[in-house]
């Protein structure tokens, strides 16, 4: 008894020693630190992943399959933490190619060239598609949750295949789990609202978690939607609930106050139903560092070569095509700089990438054409010579090639009407190896509470986002040292 007793101190000791070195303050996450933490803390218990979009999408060009990763935060910020830890994602299976490449359960291991853990697909009709995905998701809670000042349309036939295929994602969940214990479950955005509590239901020992990528609006916004108390009774189901920012927490809760019956608790910042608690914690999200030896070296100028750009000066944007994102606004900041300091004509070019998105959607398709038919109104005022100082690249490029044009801007904009966290401020950042380059970032994206050495701009204002761009290009070196 005696021995089996110290065997048993010794081995608390160990764990606990180990968990001291993984708590390590001055240790940086990487890879290896985590996988060693979901060892040490969760005791290596699986782990799922359920979100709209897929991480890795195969398509078909002229009978020839092709995979990509697709443009987008949730992927950006998730991708790295599966590799690292392994597991199941479920996603929407989207590309032409996705059933043919995955086996009879819809699963494909991934990443294609290295696979470290398993995507299932989920297929979804094109009536689903339309009435979960186009309409509930991005033409009702979208613009309600984003303040930009687009109007939600609520239809009640898109909300019925929302809570259709919100069960259709719990349901292929619950099948995974059937033979596994205490799972834990990481339930993504706002696309699958009302999968924790059916999880929940059947399962109580899964330990169940949403995390919503955009902003939680005012509890006055949020109540314009008809089905809100089902919204908040689905998140509610998880054990955990997490948004970027506190604030976004505190919307959350005041909603929560003024439409469903329970007990607050503000010491813990936690929801109690009955027995069923709820913690509501803010993590402000990230992207896996590049590292600094990859960001050494001469910056890569051929992408700048080939779109044949020759400027001194180069300022970038990189966005999915979303009217949220601010691209507008931005070119009349251009126009606004080029009328105030003309000695940038010639000098200075705005290198917008943007990808599409949503394009199913007709505010989508709309806001691509404004931004299209306002890049070249600018151009056209300014050109000279075979100059023009907008560049819209209106296509994906690889976090590769991201990361060369990052090294080459001396500027970037990022500068959303309203940003959950907005990783690409985060991307820009971390490319900067030599601390140089200077981040033009909107007081409306989750990442100015973090970013504290960016410039902070009202992104509706083109004189602020103009002087913000002067001011960028006129800092001293050691200034940007600091700041970066
Ligand atoms: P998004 O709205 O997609 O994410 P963001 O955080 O800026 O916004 O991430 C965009 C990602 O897509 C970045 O990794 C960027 O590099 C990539 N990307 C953008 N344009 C691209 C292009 N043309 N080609 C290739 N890649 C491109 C949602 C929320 C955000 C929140 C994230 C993560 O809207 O507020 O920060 O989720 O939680």
């Amino acid at each position: 008894t005696k021995v089996t007793k110290s065997l048993k101190q010794a081995r608390v000791a160990a764990s606990e020693e180990a968990r001291m070195r993984l708590e390590k303050l001055d240790s940086p996450w990487t890879a290896e630190r985590l996988r060693e933490f979901i060892k040490a803390y969760l005791k290596d218990r699986p782990i799922y992943i359920l979100s709209n979009r897929e991480p890795y999408v195969h398509t078909k060009d002229n009978g020839k399959i092709e995979w990509h990763v697709p443009a987008g935060g949730v992927i950006t910020a998730l991708e790295p933490v599966m590799e690292a830890c392994g597991g199941t994602w479920i996603a929407h299976g989207s590309g032409a190619a996705d059933i043919e490449t995955a086996d009879t359960e819809g699963k494909i291991q991934v990443p294609p060239d290295e696979p470290k853990y398993t995507l299932k697909r989920v297929s979804l009709t094109d009536k689903e598609i339309q009435g979960y995905y186009n309409g509930f998701s991005n033409e009702a809670l979208w613009p309600l949750c984003h303040m930009v000042h687009t109007r939600p349309i609520f239809r009640a036939e898109d909300w019925i295949q929302y809570k259709k295929v919100n069960a259709k994602f719990a349901k292929t969940l619950l099948d995974e789990i059937r033979n596994v214990e205490r799972p834990i479950v990481l339930v993504q955005d706002y696309h699958l609202a009302l999968v924790p509590a059916i999880i929940k239901k059947s399962r109580p020992d899964a330990l169940v978690s949403i995390f919503w990528h955009i902003p939680w609006p005012s509890s006055a916004q949020f109540n314009i939607c008809p089905w809100r108390k089902e919204l908040l009774e689905g998140m509610l189901g998880a054990d955990l609930v997490g948004f970027h920012t506190q604030q976004h927490c505190n919307n959350f809760i005041d909603t929560v106050s003024n439409e469903i019956e329970s007990r607050i608790d503000y010491e813990h910042f936690s929801v109690f139903r009955g027995e069923h608690q709820t913690l509501i914690k803010p993590f402000p999200i990230s992207i896996a560092f590049p590292g600094r030896a990859e960001a050494h070296g001469t910056p890569d100028r051929t992408i700048l070569d080939t779109l044949g750009i020759r400027s001194q000066r180069i300022v970038l944007g990189v966005d999915r095509l979303d009217y949220t994102k601010g691209i507008l606004e931005r070119f009349k900041g251009i126009e606004f700089l080029l009328d105030e300091h003309p000695a940038y004509k010639g000098e200075l070019t705005l290198l917008q990438i943007a990808s599409p998105t949503r394009e199913s959607v007709e505010k989508y398709r709309e806001y691509a054409a404004q931004v299209t038919a306002e890049a070249e109104r600018v151009n056209k005022k300014f050109a000279t010579n075979g100059w023009k100082p907008i560049i819209l690249e209106k296509r994906n490029y690889s976090h590769d090639e991201l990361l060369h044009l990052y090294r080459c801007a001396d500027v970037c904009l990022v500068t959303p009407l309203h940003d959950g966290m907005n990783l690409v401020a985060k991307e820009y950042v971390a490319a900067r190896a030599d601390e140089s380059g200077a981040l033009v970032l909107s007081q409306f994206a989750g990442a100015s509470r973090d970013l504290k050495g960016a410039i902070l701009i009202n992104p509706y204002s083109a004189e602020e986002a103009s002087a913000a761009i002067h001011t960028a290009l006129s800092m001293q070196k050691t200034e940007q040292h600091r700041r970066m």
